[in-house]
Order: C-alpha cells, then sequence, then structure tokens
C-alpha cells in the first residue's frame, strides 16, 4: 500500500479550506478506496489476458472502475462513495451464478483466483467506502490486511490443489477429443465399449458431459481425462455444463 503525501498545490480553493477539514480523510478524495477500485479493474483485465480473448461482457466493470476509481482519488463525496458500494454490490450478486463453480474447483488456478479476486476486491472496496462514508479517521490498514490474507490463502489452496491434479493417459484405440478457445467438436464418433480421451487445452476449467447419461467428467485447465461410457448404441448430446460454455461447447456422439 503506498502512501503518498498529500497534495498541497490546489491553490486558491485549498486556502479556503480549514484544518479540520482537510484532515477528514475523505475531503481531498478517497486515496484506499480509489487505489481497490483500480485493483479490480486490474483483476478483470487479467481474466481477459488469462482467457486469451476480449469479450465486451467484462469491458464495463473495467471502463466504470476505472473511472470511479479516478473519480475517488480527485474527491470522495457521499453519492461517489454510494456509488462505490452499489456497483461492486451489483457486479458479485450477477456474477455470482458464473462464479460458484469456479470457487469450489482451485484445482484450476485459472477459473479460482480471478473469481476469488473479484469478489475480495469488492468487498474491499465497498468495506472500504462505507468507512469512507461515517467520516471518520478510521484506518483502513484492517481491511486491506484481511483482503491480502484471504487473496494469499486462495493462492496457496490453488497451488496445493492443481499440484495433485494429474493427466490421464491416452490409451490405444482412444478417440481423442479437444476442448479448446472454449469450444469442442460437432461430432463425435465412438465404438460402443471404446473410450474418450478429451484434453482441455484451455487453462480454465471445462466439463465433458453427455446428456441423458451419468457421463460426467471434470476437465481442470490444461490437463487430459479418459472418458469411458460404455453407452448404447445411439446419438447423444455431449457438452460442457460450466455457466456461459455449453452454447459455444457442445456436439453431437456417435456410439456405433
Ligand atoms: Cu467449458
Amino acid at each position: 500500500m503506498t502512501r503518498a503525501e498529500p497534495n498541497t498545490q490546489k491553490g486558491v480553493a485549498m486556502a479556503t479550506i480549514t484544518m479540520s477539514e482537510v484532515a477528514t480523510p475523505t475531503a481531498a478524495g478517497d486515496r484506499f478506496v480509489a487505489v481497490a477500485l483500480v485493483a479490480l479493474a486490474a483483476v478483470f483485465v487479467a481474466l481477459q489476458v488469462i482467457a486469451g480473448e476480449i469479450t465486451p461482457f467484462w469491458a464495463p466493470p473495467v471502463v466504470v472502475y476505472l473511472l470511479l476509481g479516478l473519480g475517488l482519488l480527485w474527491r470522495a463525496p457521499r453519492w461517489l462513495l454510494i456509488v462505490a458500494i452499489v456497483v461492486p454490490l451489483l457486479q458479485v450478486a450477477t456474477g455470482l451464478p458464473f462464479m460458484i463453480p469456479g470457487f469450489t474447483h482451485p484445482e484450476t488456478p485459472a477459473s479460482f483466483l480471478p473469481e476469488v479476486f473479484i469478489v475480495v476486491g469488492s468487498l474491499t472496496v465497498i468495506a472500504g467506502a462505507i468507512v469512507a462514508l461515517r467520516r471518520t479517521q478510521r484506518s483502513r490498514r484492517p481491511i486491506a490486511i484481511t483482503a491480502g490474507v484471504i487473496a494469499a490463502a486462495a493462492v496457496l489452496t490453488s497451488a496445493v490443489a492443481s499440484a495433485g491434479v494429474a493427466s490421464d493417459a491416452r490409451q490405444a484405440g482412444d478417440v481423442a477429443v479437444t476442448a479448446a478457445n472454449v469450444s469442442y467438436p460437432e461430432r463425435i464418433e465412438i465404438e460402443q465399449g471404446g473410450a474418450l480421451w478429451v484434453e482441455n487445452q484451455d487453462s480454465f476449467r471445462h466439463t465433458f458431459v453427455v446428456e441423458g447419461t451419468n457421463v460426467r467428467a471434470e476437465l481442470p485447465g490444461s490437463t487430459a481425462v479418459r472418458v469411458d461410457g460404455d453407452l448404447a448404441p445411439g446419438t447423444y448430446k455431449f457438452f460442457c455444463d460450466v455457466p456461459g460454455h455449453e452454447e459455444a461447447m457442445q456436439g453431437a456422439l456417435y456410439v456405433e
């Protein structure tokens, strides 16, 4: 946490402000909330880089958080602090259905860590803004320390969990299926009794689910898993059930 000197070069406008107003941490902007907002925007950008593509879905939070952060560096009026509480709250509330599956899979850091960071960052902004709204001199250090400890614990948990993940080796006769760039082949053909070797080439998590059967494989980032379903001859739909993936990740499985 950097600690810059208060800006004393504001000239005439500054001269009319009394000492007690200057001492209020919110009078000349709120650095803590601003830094937390910029960090949160950085998490969203990192998420884009990890995913390897820029999706319009993530652009609004980055722009909004950067603007909010810049605004709060300059001044911290009550309304702006309230916006800094409401927006991250809405972000977490609307994003939660997409985040919960990632939360439960620390073995894929690229799916787990960004989501933890988004929630921790959002809560840090909200807590900082609530303290600022009270116009007290209370230190934000406990908030920053708590956020740092949770983030570090998440990194450690994910490192341990991902170290325990091993890929299945491809065996003779296996039909190879590739999940890459959030995409599956449109069509897979397999003989009855045969097995699939599903390789996830993305750094983030996918699944391989065959509709109407109990075939369901978890595919941590950058791993391969053998799927041995022994399905009756017929045509099945297969897909990835990670929220938001199914539309781009589905196809027909022909068992002959
Ligand atoms: Cu997927």
